[in-house]
C-alpha cells in the first residue's frame, strides 16, 4: 500500500499560502510599538517583484539591482493616491519596507498587526512569507514571535488594489479606490499566555446584566479572569475551561450609555500573567413592531452617512483628528446615528463616535455587482463579517450590522446573504441586522417593500432616490409607501446633486442647483412623515466625494455632489433642511 492520503495532506499543507489569524482584541489597549511613519516604497504597475527580488544588498549580494527602496517613501496610515500625483490613479502593486527595531521583554509573544490595507497584502519578514490578507477594510495580525529577532528586521508588505471579478466590493463601485496601508500598523507584544478576546456587553432585551466571556491564548491558561469595573465597585472572578475561555454574568445598576449620555465604564481584565483596559458602555437594543428601541424607549435614528474621506485633502480618514472632522459635521447636523458607508471604518472614527454619543451602523463592502453565483464569495463575505463583528463587538454605540447594499434579489443572493444573516446573529447575538435594499415593487404612487431577504432581518433599509433617480409618481405627501413585513424601515440613503454655489430654480436639475437639491430634500421630508413604519432616515451624504463613477466633466469632475457639505466644507442649502427636521425630532 502506498501512502496517497498522507502524501496528498502533505501537498495541501505545502501548497496552502499562509493566511492571517484573527486579530486580538482591543489591540489600542495593548503594550506595542507603533510602526507608523515613513516607509520606503516601489510601484511595481506589472507586478514583477517577488520579495526576493526586493532583499537588501546588504544582506544577500544577489539582490536584484533593478528593484531599490531608496528612493521613495509613504506615509503609514495612509492611502497612495493622496500622496504622489502619479499615483492618483494607479491600481496595482506597491512594495512596501520598513526596518523594524526589536527588543524582545521577557518570554513575550510577538505579533504584527495591520489595521487594514486595501486590497489584498502579502507580508514578509526577513525575506520570508509570514502570510497574507485579502480586503481592504478590516484588520489583520501575524504571529511573528519565531520569525522576529533582536534588533533590525525587514517588514516588507507587498499591497495591491486592483478591482476583482471577485473582489468585495467587485469592478465597480462609488468611490474612489484608495490603495495603501491606509491603517495603523503596531508591533504588539503580550505574554506567553494572554487575554486574546472578549465580549463584554448587556445581555439582548437586559438592561441590567452583562452575559459575556474573556478567551485566553497560551500555554497555561487554567485558572480566573477577574473582570472589574472600579465605578461601580464591580470585582469578579470567573473560571477558566479547557478551551480557555471564561464566561462572564455580572449584574449591576449601569448608567446606560444614550446619545444623550454616552457614558462609558472602565473595564478592567487580569487573567494569572495578563491584564487589559477598556472603555465600555452598556445600552439594550431591540426592534418592537416597526420601532427601534433604545433602553426601553422608542427611538427615530437622525443619520447621516460618510465614507472614510477627508475630501478637502482628496485621501482617506487615518487618525483622530480625521474622525474629529467627519464627527463635528455629523453633531452639528443634530445626528444621533450615522452609517459608516460602505465598508467598516477605522477604529478611531468608531471609537470616537461612541464617545460622542452616536449610535453607528456599521457594514461589510458587498455593494451591488457581487457575483454571488461564486462559491468563494460566501467564504470572503463571511470572514470581512467575522473581522467586523470581531474587532467592534464591545462598541455599545454600534446598532446595526448591515450585510449588503443594493443586491439584486436572485436565487443565489438570497441564499448567501440569509447565511450571512445567520452567522452575524451567531457572532453577535445583541445588535440588530440589516441590509440596504434598492428594488421594490412600484405601481403608481405606491412602492411595496416585498424582498424575500426581508424576513432574515430586523431592521429594513430604504435606498430610495425620490426626486433624483425616480420622478415622482404624484404629490410628495401623497406617495404610499407600503411593506409586507412587521418590522421597522430606515430610508438609508436619499438625496440629489449640488454643485456648491450653484443656484437654479427649484425644478430644474439640469443645472445642479443648490435650490433643486434644497427643494428635494422637503419634498421627501413630506413623505416621510407619511410613513408609519419610518424609524429612522439617513441622507446621501455628508460631503461630496471622490469617485470615478461621476464623469459629467462639467458639474462632477470625479466627484459624487450629493453632500449636504461641498468638498471644502461649504453647507448647500439641503444641510439646513436636514438640520431643521432633525431638531425637531
Ligand atoms: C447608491 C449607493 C451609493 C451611491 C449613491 C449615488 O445607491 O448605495 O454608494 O454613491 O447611490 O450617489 O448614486
Amino acid at each position: 500500500k502506498t501512502h496517497v492520503l498522507p502524501c496528498i495532506i502533505l501537498f495541501l499543507f505545502l501548497s496552502q499560502p499562509c493566511f492571517a489569524q484573527s486579530p486580538m482584541n482591543n489591540v489600542m489597549g495593548r503594550s506595542k510599538q507603533i510602526l507608523n511613519g515613513k516607509w520606503q516604497v516601489i510601484t511595481d504597475w506589472y507586478n514583477r517583484g517577488s520579495a526576493d527580488s526586493y532583499n537588501d544588498s546588504s544582506l544577500n549580494k544577489n539582490a536584484f539591482k533593478e528593484f531599490r527602496f531608496d528612493a521613495l517613501t509613504l506615509n503609514v496610515p495612509g492611502d497612495w493616491n493622496s500622496q504622489l500625483p502619479e499615483l492618483k490613479y494607479y491600481e496595482g502593486s506597491v512594495w512596501y519596507r520598513k526596518v523594524v527595531n526589536f527588543h524582545k521583554r521577557g518570554s513575550k509573544k510577538a505579533f504584527l498587526y495591520f489595521g487594514g490595507a486595501n486590497y489584498q497584502a502579502d507580508v514578509y519578514l526577513n525575506g520570508k512569507k509570514i502570510g497574507g490578507h485579502e480586503g481592504g477594510f478590516t484588520p489583520f495580525q501575524f504571529e511573528v514571535t519565531s520569525t522576529i529577532k533582536e534588533g533590525n528586521n525587514d517588514l516588507i508588505v507587498r499591497v495591491n488594489n486592483q478591482r476583482r471579478v471577485d473582489g468585495i466590493p467587485a469592478m465597480a463601485f462609488d468611490w474612489w479606490n484608495y490603495g495603501g496601508i491606509t491603517r495603523d500598523v503596531y508591533l504588539v507584544q503580550t505574554t506567553e499566555t494572554y487575554i486574546d478576546d472578549y465580549f463584554i456587553q448587556l445581555e439582548k432585551n437586559s438592561m441590567n446584566r452583562i452575559i459575556g466571556w474573556v478567551k485566553l491564548k497560551g500555554a497555561n491558561r487554567a485558572g480566573f479572569v477577574t473582570v472589574s469595573i472600579p465605578e461601580l465597585k464591580t470585582n469578579r472572578q470567573f473560571e477558566v475551561d479547557e478551551n480557555g475561555q471564561a464566561l462572564i454574568d455580572i449584574k449591576g445598576n449601569f448608567k446606560l450609555w444614550s446619545p444623550e449620555r454616552p457614558k462609558l465604564y472602565r473595564v478592567n481584565i487580569f487573567s494569572a500573567t495578563d491584564t487589559i483596559k477598556d472603555e465600555i458602555g452598556f445600552r439594550s437594543i431591540q426592534v418592537k413592531g416597526t420601532q427601534i428601541v433604545l433602553n426601553g424607549k422608542p427611538v427615530f435614528l437622525k443619520g447621516i452617512s460618510f465614507h472614510e474621506e477627508i475630501p478637502q485633502r482628496q485621501g482617506r480618514a487615518v487618525d483622530d483628528a480625521d474622525a474629529k472632522q467627519l464627527l463635528t459635521w455629523a453633531k452639528e447636523l443634530g445626528c444621533n446615528f450615522v452609517r459608516l458607508a460602505h465598508y467598516p471604518q477605522n477604529e478611531h472614527t468608531v471609537r470616537m463616535a461612541e464617545a460622542m454619543g452616536l449610535m453607528m451602523w456599521e457594514e461589510i463592502p458587498v455593494w451591488q455587482g457581487i457575483a454571488f453565483n461564486d462559491n468563494i464569495i460566501l467564504d470572503k463575505a463571511k470572514n470581512m463579517l467575522s473581522e467586523m463583528v470581531e474587532r467592534d463587538k464591545n462598541r455599545c454605540g454600534i446598532i446595526i450590522w448591515s450585510l449588503s447594499n443594493e443586491t439584486e434579489p436572485s436565487p443565489d443572493r438570497n441564499k448567501v446573504l440569509t447565511q450571512m444573516a445567520a452567522i452575524c446573529r451567531n457572532l453577535d447575538s445583541t445588535r440588530l441586522v440589516s441590509s440596504a435594499f434598492d428594488h421594490f415593487n412600484q405601481e403608481g404612487n405606491k412602492i411595496t417593500i416585498d424582498d424575500e431577504l426581508s424576513k432574515s432581518l430586523d431592521v429594513l433599509a430604504a435606498n430610495k432616490y425620490m426626486g433624483w433617480y425616480a420622478g415622482w409618481p404624484s404629490k410628495p405627501g401623497e406617495v404610499l409607501w407600503e411593506s409586507k413585513f412587521n418590522k421597522p424601515l430606515i430610508m438609508s440613503e436619499f438625496g440629489g446633486e449640488a454643485v456648491s454655489g450653484q443656484h437654479g430654480p427649484v425644478d430644474d436639475k439640469s443645472v445642479w442647483g443648490e435650490e433643486y437639491q434644497e427643494q428635494l430634500y422637503k419634498d421627501n421630508i413630506v413623505m416621510f412623515n407619511k410613513i408609519p413604519f419610518l424609524a429612522g432616515v439617513c441622507p446621501w451624504i455628508m460631503a461630496d466625494f471622490r469617485t470615478p463613477f461621476r464623469m459629467n466633466l462639467k458639474y462632477q469632475q470625479g466627484w459624487n455632489r450629493k453632500g449636504l457639505l461641498s468638498e471644502k466644507g461649504e453647507k448647500k442649502k439641503a444641510w439646513y433642511i436636514i438640520k431643521d427636521f432633525y431638531s425637531t425630532r
